[in-house]
């Protein structure tokens, strides 16, 4: 049967890649495995066969036989641990590539996510205007500290690694706010992350099927 990843039926950018599914389509892009995808709509995603795959109604999922997996954090290091490609070989190697992957899931999206809600979500209420500037100060501040340890750095710890493959992703986000042009090493990283052979397949995928 293999991989089976699920996707938005229609993704709400059109195939820009910002769903999530795209992370999982790029490592699995990476270390050369085949998947399928299943498309799931707005609706489909609360009903109870969904909420099986994941509790909260989200996408992605990854099913491989009796595994089932959410959380593309989880998503993208389960892949890596299965295949070559993704994860240093060394063990202090591999154990720093994981946590870049925490550290893009657990202390740079939460300020980006935060610039969703700002703008979008909650765009209409009376406090928007002054939070906005709040939100776009943090996310400046994680992004300073973020460009000043990668320096003129290719990746963030040596080779390409599963924790580069979430930064990017994570940093992609942005793009639309135009703050991470504030900071040239890190477009330029993000920009090595998206001419990676494997990505363009990823995201030339999502395209297609969100343009089917
Ligand atoms: N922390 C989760 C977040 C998943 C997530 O936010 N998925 C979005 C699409 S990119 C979603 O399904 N949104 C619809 C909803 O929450 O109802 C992960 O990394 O997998």
């Amino acid at each position: 049967m293999g991989v089976t990843i699920t996707a938005f039926e229609r993704s709400p950018d059109g195939g820009k890649g910002l769903a999530r599914d795209t992370r999982v389509r790029w490592a699995l892009e990476e270390v050369g495995q085949p998947y399928q995808v299943r498309g799931v709509s707005f609706p489909e995603l609360k009903q109870p066969a969904h909420l099986a795959l994941n509790p909260f109604g989200q996408i992605p999922t990854y099913e491989d036989g009796d595994l089932t997996l959410f959380e593309t954090g989880s998503i993208v290091l389960h892949i890596a641990e299965q295949h070559a490609g993704l994860l240093p070989e060394h063990a202090n190697a591999r154990a720093r590539a994981i946590s870049w992957m925490f550290a893009a899931v657990n202390t740079v999206e939460p300020p980006i996510l935060e610039l969703v809600t700002a703008r979008i979500i909650e765009g209409d209420k009376p406090w928007a205007k002054d939070r906005l500037p709040l939100v776009q100060g943090r996310i400046r501040d994680r992004l300073n500290q973020l460009a000043t340890r990668l320096d003129d750095g290719e990746w963030l710890d040596g080779t390409f690694s599963a924790g580069d493959l979430m930064m990017v992703s994570v940093l992609l986000q942005l793009r639309p706010s135009g703050l991470l042009n504030e900071f040239a090493n890190l477009a330029a990283y993000v920009a090595r992350g998206e001419a990676r052979p494997a990505y363009q397949r990823a995201f030339a995928e999502q395209l297609a099927f969100n343009t089917r």
